[in-house]
């Protein structure tokens, strides 16, 4: 199977955290694909476009084997996770630990794209950037750093798909990712782990997972072209075709 996503290291990426976790990290084709590059005006145009196989055009999205294509990657981490070889599962059964856990997912992924938007508008001229937006989200991201520090002090049982998204969302919007560098208008200097201990010592041991270390901090090694990203787009359109998909 073939993951197309953007190889980007310096924060963690919970579908690859999930891959390793589920002991399927070697049955896994990467595929580097930026999707910033397809802005009108930056780079050349729709090099990286991977539209035809996802309608969103948005990373990551998993192409089985067979030609079908999952994306939105709470879909993709629950796929890998029922293809566990390792026993390791991190979607619990249903009930409340399930319960909690995708509601923990929700909430980090929801941070994520809304620090992915933050990230977008840091890319306008000061004078351009719309306040307004600054002033929606950063309630958002302040009470759900407060909820992941309240949950951290109930104390986590385990792993799962709730933590790999808090790994993801926390890395992402950390000032050391460089993603998004001291440049915020409300708030330049945040640091998410003052005041949130509890937050800190989970995320300083859950980042010595072998599940994290696989990636998090290593620069990408391997082909990260155009050409070689619209080659696995058409290997994948083949597979449909041969599946009468
Ligand atoms: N809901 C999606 C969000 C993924 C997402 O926001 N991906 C961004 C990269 S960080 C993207 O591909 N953006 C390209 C675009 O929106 O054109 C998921 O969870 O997979």
């Amino acid at each position: 199977m073939k993951l197309f996503y953007s190889p980007f290291h310096s924060f963690v990426h919970k579908s690859l955290v999930a891959a390793h976790e589920a002991g399927l990290w070697d049955q896994i084709e990467w595929v580097p694909t930026y999707p910033f590059k397809n802005r009108a005006g930056e780079d050349q145009g729709d090099r990286y476009s991977i539209g035809a196989i996802n309608p969103l055009n948005k990373v990551p999205t998993l192409a089985l084997d067979d030609g079908q294509v999952v994306y939105g990657s709470q879909a993709i981490i629950e796929c890998l996770d029922s293809m566990s070889r390792s026993g390791t599962r991190i979607y619990p059964p249903a009930g409340a630990a399930r319960w909690d856990a995708i509601t923990r997912l929700a909430l980090a992924d929801t941070m994520f794209e809304l620090t992915v938007a933050l990230v977008m508008e840091g890319w306008h001229p000061p004078a351009q950037q719309r306040r307004a937006l600054f002033e929606w989200i950063w309630p958002k991201l302040i009470r759900g750093f407060d909820a992941l520090e309240a949950a951290a002090r109930r104390g986590f049982d385990g792993f799962d798909a709730g933590h790999a998204g808090m790994l993801q969302a926390v890395s992402y919007l950390d000032f050391r990712a460089r993603f998004y560098e001291a440049k915020d208008p409300l708030y330049p200097d945040f640091d998410w782990t003052e005041g949130r201990p509890a937050l800190q010592a989970w995320w300083e041991e859950a980042v010595q997972r072998p599940s994290v270390r696989s990636h998090h901090g290593k620069d990408f090694e391997g082909d990260d072209s155009a050409e070689f990203c619209q080659a696995k787009v058409r290997e994948v359109l083949a597979a449909q075709a041969r599946g009468g998909r």
